[in-house]
């Protein structure tokens, strides 16, 4: 190993809202990679022995400046990652809590960066800043965008704030637009896209699912291994190859609830499945249906590895 990789190793990491569904992943990718005491995992709430126990770990609401200002001087943090949010379909219900969530929470992290008291800084973006007037089929990098969820607009406005404080403040920010996530270690909690986890849980429990998106229903979708890889991927490049600062498309595959319901059956022939949309479908509605991601690939090497046939082959294997 040479001298850069051994004070790579060194760093230290704070990441918030660890006991999410990307956060559990991350904590553990990042603590495999770095080492237990090098990475900080918060939350609001604790999480599972797994997480709480193999290193540090801090009760910690993102949206306190003065509370997240002390964590990040105490262990004297060089990087954060940002994973606390509220989810697209909770943040209709909510309007105004998920913006002081989504938005305080960023403000925070980047203005301890602009006051450099930390160095870097990953904060994830969603295919929901995308709406109903941007193009549907790989929607491009640069395009229309209009958002018309809650979450959509919070993660538009803070794709601006990014490259705003990047600009202005030489902020090191790096951000992906994240599509919906599978995985089966965390739930995840109020996105429109959860559809996709539960499908797996019900197959092996009921043998049965009833959905709450519509047949035809197509999304961008990826799954978790390949959602580490990326975050971790884009955090390691020098900053002079990050050249959108707002936050990258990424992608790996696309697919419908009919679709995915027809790769359980080939390993569960019996698994049925209903369709009884509802709120969430409008959301769904709005989104893009596939992402075009050739500049992740360019800028940074991007490549996804994991199909809809071999996600499903794992999650069925992992959860079984
Ligand atoms: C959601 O469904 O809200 C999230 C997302 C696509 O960002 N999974």
């Amino acid at each position: 190993m040479n001298s850069f990789n051994f004070d790579f190793m060194q760093k230290s990491i704070l990441i918030l809202g660890a006991c999410g569904q990307i956060g559990t992943e991350l904590t553990l990718a990042l603590r495999a990679k770095y080492g237990n005491d090098c990475v900080v995992a918060s939350d609001i709430r604790e999480g599972s022995k797994e997480l709480v126990e193999a290193g540090p770990f801090e009760l910690l609401d993102a949206t306190n400046y003065e509370a997240l200002e002390d964590v990040i001087m105490y262990y004297e943090i060089e990087e954060v990652y940002l994973m606390a949010a509220m989810l697209s379909a909770t943040a209709e219900k909510f309007p105004s809590r998920a913006w002081n969530l989504n938005m305080n929470s960023l403000f925070n992290v980047l203005d301890l960066a602009k006051e450099k008291k930390v160095n870097r800084v990953f904060w994830p973006s969603s295919i929901a800043v995308f709406g109903p007037n941007t193009p549907r089929e790989l929607t491009p990098q640069h395009t229309i965008m209009e958002p018309t969820t809650v979450y959509g607009i919070s993660k538009q406005s803070g794709e601006r704030w990014c490259s705003y404080y990047h600009e202005k403040y030489g902020v090191d920010v790096r951000s992906v637009r994240y599509p919906g996530l599978i995985s089966w270690k965390t739930l995840p909690g109020g996105g429109t896209t959860d559809y996709a986890v539960e499908i797996y849980h019900k197959a092996i429990e009921e043998g049965t699912y009833s959905c709450f998106l519509a047949e035809q229903t197509v999304l961008p979708m990826m799954f978790m291994d390949d959602a580490i890889r990326a975050t971790l991927q884009i955090m390691e490049m020098p900053p002079e190859t990050i050249k959108i600062r707002s936050s990258y498309n990424l992608a790996a595959m696309s697919f419908t609830p009919a679709q995915i319901a027809e790769s359980i059956q080939k390993h569960i022939p019996d698994f049925s499945m209903t369709y009884n949309p509802d709120f969430r479908q409008d959301i769904a509605d709005s989104w893009p249906g596939s992402i075009d991601d050739s500049k992740a690939q360019l800028d940074w090497g991007w490549k996804p590895e994991f199909d809809l046939e071999k996600t499903t082959a794992e999650m069925l294997r992992q959860l079984k």
